[in-house]
């Protein structure tokens, strides 16, 4: 496969912003690949897209599938740049035996937390040195209703204390990593306040959680720029690292389910633009915090959101375009680290 070259008068993204917070991707072995050159020039961290979750490194009970992991590490390693771990402990991509009894039914708490700490404990190790943050509980805050915890099995069977617990075994095998909550809407002000008080619940008790991580699958219009600095305020308030971990800025609005757009509409770069503008300038306001920026993916080539929600639609959420140059969203952020 031939690698497109980036041009030498476009300034490298993480070195660019050195002095604020590292900038990372997510990557998959396909982008590992096809976007080599220019994660290595804009990029100094990565995370694995799906090579992490649960479902991908213990597919069976006590049969590990490091490979593509693995690969994702030399990569990184090979380039010097960090690596973003992500992720132990979710609802999803998780597989069925993980809840289960060998003899059938549903698996007791003492059994599914026995098994939380060997994964945790097997990976982590497995890591010790190399990831220098973990997304330890992924997404456990519910989007509605009163309730604070989203249902699933993890709670069904093992009680609330399964993320108190997901903290402490991650911490035992590698008391140097930073651990995160991580989740979504987080800018939104009602769940906003239901992880502040999911995260300052486990601080008061000792868990040890370093961090939050505010997802950022942003759009044209949403959240408002003034929800995404309450968000950063409010957590900050808890004296806790901020990573920005899967931020992309989708250039549909929720109710644009159009699915015939060949390329970006005329307006939508440029309103992009102004957007990625505006939220790397709280990003670098709030530099003693926020220490690390990542993208989920790299440029516009590849996006989990050309399939997601809408089916079949093409998406252009980067600062790159599909053929990895620079967009005007990719300048008005260089702007920001200059100004
Ligand atoms: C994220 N969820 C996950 O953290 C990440 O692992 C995955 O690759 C993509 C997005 C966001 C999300 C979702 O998957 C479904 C509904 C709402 C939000």
């Amino acid at each position: 496969m031939t690698q497109l070259q980036p041009k030498d008068n476009v300034p490298s993204l993480h070195e660019t912003f050195q002095a604020h917070f590292r900038v990372g991707a997510a990557v998959n072995p396909v982008t590992l690949v096809s976007q080599r050159e220019l994660l290595s020039r804009h990029f100094n961290s990565v995370t694995a897209e799906n090579e992490m979750k649960f479902e991908r490194l213990q597919p069976e009970e006590g049969r590990f599938t490091f490979e593509h992991a693995d690969n994702l590490i030399d990569f990184a390693t090979s380039h010097g740049m960090g690596v973003r771990g992500h992720t132990l402990i979710w609802h999803n991509q998780t597989p069925a035996w993980v809840f289960e009894h060998r003899e059938g039914g549903p698996a007791d708490r003492q059994t599914l937390l026995a098994r939380m700490q060997s994964h945790i404990e097997t990976v982590v190790s497995r890591y010790k040195g190399l990831i220098y943050a973990w997304d330890v509980v992924n997404e456990a805050v519910s989007d509605s209703g009163g309730e604070l915890l989203r249902p699933s099995k993890w709670l069904d069977i093992a009680g609330e204390d399964f993320i108190a617990k997901a903290f402490e075994y991650a911490h035992a095998a590698d008391p140097n990593a930073l651990l995160f909550y991580n989740d979504y809407n987080e800018s939104v002000p009602e769940k906003r306040e239901k992880i502040y008080a999911l995260v300052r619940s486990l601080k008061d008790k000792g868990v040890p959680i370093h961090g939050i991580g505010l997802q950022a699958h942003w759009n044209l219009e949403h959240p408002a720029l003034d929800d995404i600095r309450q968000a950063i305020e409010r957590y900050a308030s808890l004296g806790l690292k901020l990573h920005v971990t899967e931020l992309d800025v989708s250039v549909f609005r929720h109710e644009d389910r159009r699915t015939d757009l060949k390329r970006p509409e005329a307006g939508m770069l440029e309103r992009q633009a102004e957007r990625y503008g505006q939220m790397f300038r709280l990003f670098k306001e709030y530099d003693g915090h926020v220490d690390s920026v990542t993208f989920w993916g790299a440029a516009d080539d590849y996006t989990w959101l050309d399939h997601f929600p809408v089916r079949g639609r093409k998406n252009w959420p980067f600062l790159f375009d599909a053929a990895h140059q620079p967009k005007p969203s990719y300048w008005n952020v260089i702007d920001v680290a200059r100004s």
